[in-house]
């Protein structure tokens, strides 16, 4: 069978199991990628697994599915890669992730490392500070007039207290912006949208690489406290090294794009603003319901490491399993009123995050950040006024705006 025109290097050719629809569509197409709603419903109608020819995967988007894909470690494993590329195949742009692309018991090791760097302790101690750069920021853009949510909120934010949180000494929002996005759009097919972002490599690499050295970490940070458990014979320098450059792998533009999705839900639906503004607790809610609503991730990619069955469809060893995260956070099967934007629902379970051993091992940081602008807008907040038709910024794994101008009212 010749390999399908549209992938990277390192493919399995897969022909579609038994009982398994063959979809003719491009999941990574620009126009699925800024408007992902209609695809979803499209993708959840297949059934439970639909073969996608172009890439040669399976896809799945039902909450049931997905969830139990995402969360069997052992026959669905991501050492082989979480994006199209299959690991065993080819040769990856940049040496793998150890811990988001590794198996148990690699795995267990790095993870044990990030979740002390990053654990609850370690985070409250962060929360003043996010709520001072928050409510500064928010003060500010209420007397600057309209602004865009992205590179004048969301992106001043995030790439101001994570890298401050890290201990990073050399700020760079910039490339920590384009690092993230490269990231993520190098989990796609080998589109234009993969190479475009590629190509800044030469110039963000070096210095990603450079921030991760011992040297140019700051005591206190998360960044001090992985190398200290290298100290401790927990894991090699090295390793310590490839846990820095996942931090500022995930935990950037991920944020990025979770802030301006959030003030795109709240712009849209004020009577949802106005629950939150009357009770400000409702923070953590409201950020659960941005990600359930939005998924800022909206795919990872699972490998089946044996021949197994899911949902009565026999999945043979190699196949790349596309999950569709944000499809599975929008199915009617698992959500009452799914397409409503509710922050008094209780969201538990959902897959913004991901679920298993996987799971964001950061989200202690993301939730606080995010409850800090929430708080913010609730505390001084009014009312958002959108003044434009948002504008999407599309990314093979990231669904993340590109500019939406906004004015803030004084409470
Ligand atoms: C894109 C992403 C998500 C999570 C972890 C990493 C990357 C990593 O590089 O470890």
């Amino acid at each position: 069978m010749p390999q399908p025109p549209n992938l990277c290097e390192g493919h399995h050719v897969i022909v579609p199991p038994k009982g398994v629809p063959v979809w003719d569509v491009d999941p990574y197409a620009p126009e699925i990628l800024v408007n992902p709603a209609p695809y979803y419903t499209a993708l959840r109608g297949q059934g439970a697994f639909a073969y996608i020819p172009a890439c040669s995967i399976l896809t799945c988007g039902g909450f049931a599915v997905t969830q139990e894909v995402f969360s069997d470690h052992s026959r669905f494993v991501s050492a082989r890669g979480v994006g199209l590329q299959d690991f065993n195949l080819g040769t990856t742009w940049r040496p793998p992730s150890i811990i988001l692309e590794a198996d148990p018991p690699d795995h267990t090791k790095t993870r044990r490392v990030m979740m002390r760097a990053m654990s609850p302790r370690a985070v409250a101690d962060l929360r003043s500070g996010f709520q001072d750069a928050a409510d500064g920021l928010i003060d500010r853009l209420l007397a600057q007039g309209q602004f865009d949510a992205v590179s004048d909120l969301a992106e001043p934010f995030a790439t101001d207290v994570f890298p401050r949180a890290v201990g990073m000494q050399h700020n760079d929002p910039r490339r920590l912006v384009d690092y993230g996005a490269m990231v993520f759009n190098a989990l796609g097919p080998d589109n234009a949208q993969r190479r475009a972002a590629l190509a800044k490599g030469p110039d963000i690499v070096p210095f990603i690489t450079d921030s991760c050295a011992r040297a140019r970490l700051s005591d206190g940070g998360f960044g001090a406290s992985i190398y200290s458990a290298a100290d401790a014979g927990d894991i090699s320098q090295a390793e310590a090294g490839m846990l820095v450059r996942s931090l500022l792998s995930a935990g950037v533009d991920t944020t990025v794009t979770a802030l301006g999705n959030a003030l795109w839900c709240l712009a849209r639906n004020p009577a949802q603003f106005d629950l939150l503004r009357a009770d400000p607790t409702l923070a953590k809610a409201a950020f659960d319901e941005v990600l359930r609503f939005t998924s800022p991730v909206h795919s990872f990619c699972r490998t089946a490491a044996i021949t197994t069955q899911v949902a009565g469809v026999e999945i043979v060893e190699g196949t790349k399993i596309l999950c569709s995260l944000g499809a599975a956070n929008l199915d009617p099967e698992r959500w009452h009123n799914a397409d409503q934007f509710d922050i008094t629902r209780r969201p538990v379970g959902h897959l913004a995050f991901g679920a298993g051993i996987h799971v964001c091992v950061g989200q202690n940081v993301a939730r606080a950040e995010l409850e800090a602008v929430l708080t913010a807008l609730a505390q001084q907040v009014a009312r958002i006024e959108l003044l434009n038709a948002p504008v999407w910024r599309p990314n093979n794994a990231i669904h993340a705006l590109d500019l939406m101008m906004i004015r803030l009212h004084r409470a």
